[in-house]
């Protein structure tokens, strides 16, 4: 359906599962767009992932990934999309190491993974790594039928606060333990897709109704954040989720951008511990920021140069509101906008993402 003048040879092509936290601020919308205009992925299904301990009354106790799923769904419709399976995820981290929330995410996960198809199979995380751990625990089998990325965990060697591990540290513990082979792209490596503001006007805003709204949105919610000095930045930003991305599209060769180590455990401070004798994982410290970016934009141009400018104002009135009075789930957000600046301050110092 895209606009290319070359094609994915079908021997090629991979079938990936999609897990956005996708409401939780300005980026994985990005990458989920990135995602459905790559003809390599044979994307299987969507999963709306929660961002529960980060969401400080910006909606209903406990309806983070309803919101990332309404995301999703708004998304798909800028793109003119309308046909992938999604699902919600958990919508809390699982209560312990032993315990599935079992969902219809998760079955998906393991009914995908356990099907007979001889294409490589890979799930990307862009949050917590919730849903991966309740179908392991579900189906220990899929660990041998599946690779995970995932966009998560402080840097090494220490480790420490981070927003993906936060919102469900028992969960990477669950998948670090496993036999299932893991990719793991730590903060300062997510943090190398850095972007300005200037960048996605140029290179974003010009290109249909999703590249409008990928760059209001970012902008609306730096402008509803400027009373906060931690973050964000002012005119930059971070598209860290990329990193899902990026793994897949490097070139196999490219094996000096990660290192392979013991899979460690992690503590309940978010540190490593140290994990010598445990299965191996690859960690990466450099990723071809310019590869995948460059990648995005054209694929963008290529795709949405036609419908430049054509959205609407109500709609853009819509889509840009971060704090939606009346999300299209009918779920009504807790906070007032007076409270607006504290609050704020006080996600933006959970999110530790400065
Ligand atoms: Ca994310």
């Amino acid at each position: 359906m895209w606009n290319y003048a070359f094609q994915v040879p079908e021997q090629k092509k991979i079938r990936y599962f999609v897990h956005t936290d996708c409401k939780n601020e300005a980026d994985d919308q990005y990458t989920l767009t990135h995602i459905l205009m790559i003809d390599k992925l044979d994307v299987r299904g969507i999963i709306a992932g929660h961002f529960d301990r980060a969401n400080q009354g910006r909606y209903p106790e406990h309806q983070t990934a309803q919101a990332s799923l309404d995301e999703v769904h708004l998304i798909l419709d800028l793109m003119g999309i309308d046909h992938y399976p999604e699902f919600k995820g958990a919508e809390t981290g699982i209560p312990d190491q032993d315990t599935p929330i079992v969902t219809d995410a998760a079955r998906f996960i393991v009914e995908e993974a356990m099907r007979e198809d001889p294409r490589p199979l890979f799930i990307g995380m862009q949050g917590a790594i919730t849903e991966l751990a309740c179908a392991i625990l579900m189906e220990p089998r899929i660990c041998e039928r599946m690779t995970c990325i995932w966009i998560g965990g402080g840097d090494y060697p220490e480790g420490g606060q981070e927003f993906n591990l936060m919102n469900d540290v028992h969960a990477a513990n669950v998948v670090f333990a496993s036999s299932m082979p893991l990719w793991q792209v730590p903060m300062s490596v997510y943090k190398q897709f850095a972007v300005s503001l200037a960048e996605l006007q140029v290179r974003v805003r010009p290109y249909g109704k999703i590249g409008r709204y990928l760059f209001d949105q970012m902008v609306a919610l730096n402008d509803r954040l400027a009373a906060v000095p931690q973050w964000p930045h002012g005119e930059t930003w971070c598209l860290g989720d990329e990193g899902v991305i990026c793994a897949l599209l490097e070139d196999r060769e490219r094996r000096g951008g990660y290192t392979k180590i013991s899979a460690p455990r992690i503590g309940a401070d978010m540190r490593y511990l140290p994990g010598d004798k445990n299965r191996r994982i690859r960690v990466y410290h450099t990723m071809d920021v310019r590869l995948d970016l460059e990648d995005f934009y054209a694929k963008l141009q290529l795709n949405f140069t036609d419908k430049a400018g054509n959205s609407s104002p109500v709609a853009q009135r819509q889509y840009v509101s971060f704090w939606p009075e009346q999300s299209r789930s009918g779920i009504r957000p807790n906070l007032r906008p007076e409270e607006w600046p504290c609050r704020a301050a006080t996600v933006c110092l959970l999110l530790a993402r400065t």
